[in-house]
């Protein structure tokens, strides 16, 4: 077994948000091993633009304008990928959502759109492949959990439930269809720099720094934000032969900030 253990040639891959982010610097890398990409957005622009960067990268892309919250419009895009594209032989559930907003002031809609998106989403558009999948005789589910999967923090208690939520749906995946040859696993980014978290990167008035920025760079051993290209090779190794033995692992891609206690101020 050599590199071609890590080889996803001819492998139709869906990775749900990406046409841009994190799942796009997933994509990117599952295509340079040679699997056939399929996206899709929330929005037809949003689709043109992913097809406009993934062609100005070199990436044949197939893209989909569906919300992966409505579960018709999913089963109807599955059906249309199987046509067009092919059996999805990997799904990255990457499409996600953040309300930063302190509990008490959040809406129990507030609270409900986040879960719609970062967990029952993952149960849709799982539910909507698993079946060709067990037909096929396999496949890979990655969910793209989080270190709110681990830790909480200040006005993000949708998102934690969510993704905390979305750890255990990876395991009950794992524990239902493992027999089936399936292997569902989550990767949990650490902070990455998307516009997710642009936020939390803002430069002050002052031009000073953003406060979030500089304490998240005390909490990572590298001292510095992410960038999704990082993710890649973590999902490549979970979308491919070499990880046929894991199962129902989050793979954490932080940069070591889960082990480590932070910097001395
Ligand atoms: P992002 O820049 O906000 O991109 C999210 C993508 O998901 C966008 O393409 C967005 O499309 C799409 N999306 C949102 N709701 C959707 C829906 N209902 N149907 C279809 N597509 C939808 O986020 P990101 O930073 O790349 O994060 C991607 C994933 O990684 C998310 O699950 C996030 O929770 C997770 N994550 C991020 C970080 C980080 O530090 N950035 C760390 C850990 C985990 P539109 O633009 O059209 O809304
Ligand atoms: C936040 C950030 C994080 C990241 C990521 C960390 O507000 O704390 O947005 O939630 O998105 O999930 O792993």
């Amino acid at each position: 077994m050599g590199i071609e253990m890590f080889s996803l040639e001819g492998k139709v891959a869906l990775i749900t948000g990406a046409s841009y982010g994190i799942g796009y610097g997933i994509a990117k890398a599952m295509a340079s091993v040679g699997a056939k990409i399929v996206f899709c957005d929330i929005k037809q622009e949003f689709v043109d633009k992913g097809l406009a960067s993934y062609e100005a990268d070199g990436i044949d892309a197939h893209g989909y304008v569906c919300d992966v919250t409505n579960e018709p419009a999913v089963q109807e895009m599955v059906k249309k990928i199987e046509a067009e594209v092919g059996v999805i032989d990997i799904l990255v559930n990457n499409a996600g959502i953040i309300k930063r907003i302190p509990m008490c002031d959040m809406t129990a809609e507030e609270f409900r759109q986040v879960i719609d998106v970062d967990l029952n989403a993952p149960f849709i558009v799982s539910k909507a492949v698993i079946p060709s999948m067990i037909e096929k005789g396999g496949g890979k589910i990655i969910n793209i959990c989080s270190m709110m999967s681990e830790l909480g923090r200040e006005t993000v208690s949708a998102y934690a439930a969510a993704k905390g939520g979305l750890k255990m749906l990876t395991r009950n995946i794992c524990s239902e269809y493992g027999d089936k040859n399936i292997q569902c696993n989550g990767i949990g980014p650490g902070y990455i720099a998307t516009p997710q978290t642009a936020p939390l990167r803002e430069k002050q008035p002052d031009g000073s720094r953003h406060p979030f920025d500089q304490f998240i760079c005390g909490r990572t051993p590298a001292g510095r934000w992410l960038n999704p290209d990082e993710l890649g090779g973590p999902a490549v190794f979970l979308a491919s032969k070499a990880s046929d033995a894991v199962n129902g692992h989050i793979l954490y891609v932080d940069g070591g900030i889960l082990a480590y206690i932070g910097k001395q101020p």
